[in-house]
């Protein structure tokens, strides 16, 4: 069935024009590139509406079990292009504003990015999301509405500081307002035991009441009309609380307290690790679950009476432990709402739950003090020591009186401060605990979870992630999807991505080679003209683009690119006129934004413009070496960064990437990994080849082009040798010379820098002192390897070819069929033929 609106150029030139005098209130005889934007962006909104009401509508009349993908983080970028994308009528919207004198790119870049997360697990979200749309599974996400997204990093002087990110200022045209989804949350007050029917029962009386209310943004899937939601959740007054202030005559204050639920969804917590504690964070995430559980069941009972059919149509993932109190939230409704008897209700809870952790050391498990927990959510505490005193006696009857092992397994930590362990709930709850690369995945058996893993090991499952292929090559490199569509004969990849292996065959092909070139020429020319439009550094497009950009943290290690730029530049300024016509000339680019608490991270940043500073002034260097910090990086700048790449690097210590996404996106856009063998560049190796994987899909077999990865340093396993013996045994020379350079103010702020130096020369925790000369190997091959354009194209084509292993469209089916036992529910269109 097709929808009421049209798609050739004169309707939605029409609908456009609509939008601009109606929507904008602005006359369809005059409005500029925003106001044309916004219009714009309410038609494909009108469209988006149209298909996700019909998926709506189907899903209720399948009634198929659902995905509730609950994040508290969602990284969605920029809508436009990808939603006109995957409606499958970009070209005719191009057509439509030609007509009526604007481009569509120009007007795609008046979006700003929805940030409403912090890094890879965010971004990740945003992906799964496209993924579950596309392969038509039957799929709500569920999270928070901030006022106020990741904050913008401005760099001022060469330091980071932080700018409040208002993405609502001008409204968001891809959302809509559900005023009649609301639900109350409840917080603080008291606990007190009832008699209900003959039966004991607990009845919460909450202190503070605060409604939640609905905000929909459509997710559309690629080549399928279904378009699923994401219900992000607002906080606002509620009512009926308000009525007794009013009624006692303090006006006054009841309007300022109704002020006061709106805070609760204002702002997102900017750090990536570390937990703090802190009320309002608790508060958010008790506010997100509990809202979301209440449309989650309020769905369920439109068609259900019965508890007991609730795991066959509902199925909830935890994405990381900040929504595990969902767990807890479920069996208060269900005991103290729905009055089922607790063995009950423990039964639906174990089977609706499946957990994903994408932290690597037990020091990044989020623990929620009693104190706080306890007060803000009184009855919520009786109920985790509850589900705590059941499971261990039952691990006693299991494992007998191993104190240490039942302590360390316990969801409540009895230390200084007493607290509640989140994971620890969540994979007692969950039937699977997944990780998200094989050595992570293996880590939590080994490791993090390894009393549960012997406990519980068919819980245990790996769902090594991946990333969607329509933003990370159709969105963001169109030359490239114009390419592979062309040498493939089909465009039918962009659904079933495992069809870039075809590319394989052609990879010695000159003309191919040629192409190939061509379009990275184009990607490095839109990425030349922003660094010089943004910096005013002028680079060649000859020099190899080289690309770290990521969150800034001490594991990632960009210290150690920056030691080797400063490395790289020493040389360079000690060659002769002849050595120096030999160098492959580099733009090194970095970008990321540091946690505003992270002094070290900070320091790094401060640390890269200041090398940048000196490199980018010194004529003896000039084209050679170019050394540029990307402010404010964020998705859409990712669009731009990464099709321009032709190395880029992933640094982590060994043992601490959880996964690392962003190696994948490079990979589709055929740029060659520096990188370390951790979380799923191990992975990368094994599919497309890389030192000792043994797989080689180069004709001529030699040896030396076999790896289409330049890899380095200690393996996983080796470092905690590495860590025992110390920095004394292994401080290389160049090391010490570039740490001098530092430390002797080549790059001013020497004082400022000598912490960061003491760090990598004193205990050297992360290991940059101990890789460092095998960095600086890898470094020499890539430059080699650059310098013979067939077969570094070579090279890039190959990745792109093996990139199908990391799209999110695997990893969501992974999911679907071994963790929430979900299939496909697809709205039969048009698109069906
Ligand atoms: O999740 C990242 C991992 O570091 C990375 O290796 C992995 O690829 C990615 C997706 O699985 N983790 C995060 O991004 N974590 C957070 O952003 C985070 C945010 C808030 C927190 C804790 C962690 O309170």
């Amino acid at each position: 069935m097709d929808g009421f609106l049209k798609n050739d150029p004169i309707s939605l030139q029409k609908d456009i024009l609509y939008h601009v005098e109606y929507t904008v209130a602005r006359s369809r005889f005059s409005f500029d590139d925003f106001e044309a934007y916004q219009a714009l962006a309410h038609s494909v909104r009108d469209r988006l509406i149209e298909r996700s009401h019909d998926t709506q509508l189907y899903f209720k009349r399948k009634d198929p079990k659902r995905a509730y993908f609950l994040s508290l983080e969602f990284l969605m970028g920029r809508s436009l292009s990808n939603s006109v994308i995957n409606l499958g009528i970009r070209d005719q919207y191009a057509d439509a504003l030609s007509q009526l004198g604007f481009e569509f790119e120009v007007l795609a870049e008046q979006e700003g990015d929805a940030a409403l997360g912090n890094g890879g697990l965010a971004r990740l979200s945003a992906c799964q999301m496209d993924s579950m749309a596309t392969l038509d599974y039957p799929a709500w996400g569920y999270g928070l509405r901030y006022q106020y997204g990741l904050f913008r990093q401005v760099i001022l002087d060469g330091f980071q500081h932080e700018q409040p990110d208002f993405w609502l200022n001008f409204g968001n045209p891809w959302e809509t307002e559900r005023v009649h989804v609301t639900y109350p949350v409840k917080f603080y007050g008291t606990v007190e035991e009832e008699i209900l029917n003959g039966q004991k029962c607990n009845a919460w009386n909450p202190g503070e009441v605060v409604e939640a209310v609905a905000y929909d943004n459509p997710i559309p899937g690629y080549g399928t009309r279904n378009t699923i939601t994401l219900r992000l959740w607002a906080g606002k007054p509620s009512d009926q609380r308000d009525m007794e202030a009013f009624n006692t005559g303090d006006y006054i204050n009841a309007v300022v307290s109704r002020q006061k639920a709106e805070n609760i969804s204002s702002v997102l917590y900017p750090d990536d690790r570390s937990y703090q504690g802190k009320e309002l964070r608790l508060k958010q995430q008790y506010f997100f679950v509990s809202a979301s559980m209440q449309d989650i069941i309020r769905r369920f009972k439109d068609a259900h009476s019965n508890f007991d059919e609730f795991p066959e149509k509902v199925a909830l993932q935890l994405n990381d432990t900040h929504p595990s109190l969902a767990i807890v939230e479920v069996m208060r409704v269900l005991v103290d709402e729905e009055h089922l008897d607790w063995n009950k209700a423990w039964d639906i809870v174990c089977k609706l739950f499946s957990f994903t952790i994408h932290a690597v050391i037990a020091e990044g498990l989020e623990k929620i003090p009693v104190d706080l927990l306890g007060s803000l959510l009184p009855r919520h505490l009786q109920i985790i020591y509850d589900i705590n005193f059941n499971f261990v006696e039952e691990l006693k009857k299991r494992i007998g009186l191993d104190y240490d092992r039942l302590s360390r397994m316990s969801i409540v930590e009895e230390a200084a401060v007493k607290s509640i362990r989140m994971a620890n709930l969540s994979v007692v709850c969950s039937h699977t605990v997944n990780g998200v690369s094989k050595v992570h995945s293996e880590l939590l058996r080994t490791k993090l979870f390894k009393d549960f893993y012997e406990l519980w090991p068919e819980k245990f499952q790996c769902k090594t992630n991946g990333v969607t292929q329509r933003r990370w090559i159709v969105v963001s490199n169109p030359s490239l999807c114009a390419l592979l569509s062309k040498w493939l004969g089909t465009e039918a990849w962009i659904r079933n991505v495992d069809l870039l292996t075809g590319l394989r065959e052609y990879a010695e092909d000159a003309d191919l080679q040629q192409e190939w070139m061509m379009v990275k020429k184009v990607n490095k020319m839109r990425l030349a003209e922003y660094i010089e439009a943004m910096s005013g550094v002028k680079v060649s497009l000859d020099a190899m683009f080289d690309v770290q950009t990521k969150r800034i943290h001490e594991y990632k290690r960009q210290l150690l690119n920056i030691l080797g730029i400063i490395h790289r530049y020493d040389c360079i300024k000690n060659m002769d006129k002849s050595q120096r016509s030999k160098v492959v000339p580099r733009v090194c680019i970095i970008g990321g934004k540091a946690a505003p608490g992270y002094e070290v991270a900070k320091k790094i940043i401060k640390l890269c413009n200041a090398v940048a500073e000196k490199i980018n002034n010194d004529t003896d260097v000039g084209d050679l070496l170019k050394l540029v910090f990307i402010p404010d990086y964020n998705v859409s700048l990712a669009e731009v960064v990464i099709p321009g790449a032709d190395l880029s690097q992933h640094l982590s210590t060994a043992g601490h990437e959880a996964s690392g996404t962003g190696s994948m996106k490079f990979l589709m856009n055929g740029c060659l990994l520096l990188a370390t063998e951790d979380g799923s560049t191990v992975e990368i190796i094994e599919e497309i080849g890389g030192r000792e994987s043994g797989k080689c899909y180069l004709r001529d077999n030699s040896l030396r082009i076999c790896f289409l990865q330049f890899l380095f340093g200690a393996k996983i396993h080796e470092v905690p040798e590495l860590r025992e013996k110390g920095p004394a045994h292994k401080l290389p020379l160049q090391c010490a010379r570039v740490l001098g350079l530092i430390r002797d103010g080549h790059f001013g702020f020497e004082d400022y820098f000598q912490s960061l130096c003491d760090s990598v020369e004193g205990d050297d925790f992360y290991l940059l002192c101990s890789d460092f000369g095998s960095y600086l190997e890898a470094q020499a091959a890539a430059d080699k390897a650059f310098a013979d354009p067939k077969k570094w194209t070579q090279m890039s084509i190959l990745s792109t070819a093996g990139s199908g292993r990391f799209s999110s469209d695997r990893t969501i089916r992974d999911y679907a069929e071994k963790s929430w036992g979900i299939e496909p529910c697809r709205f039969p269109s048009e698109f069906d033929g």
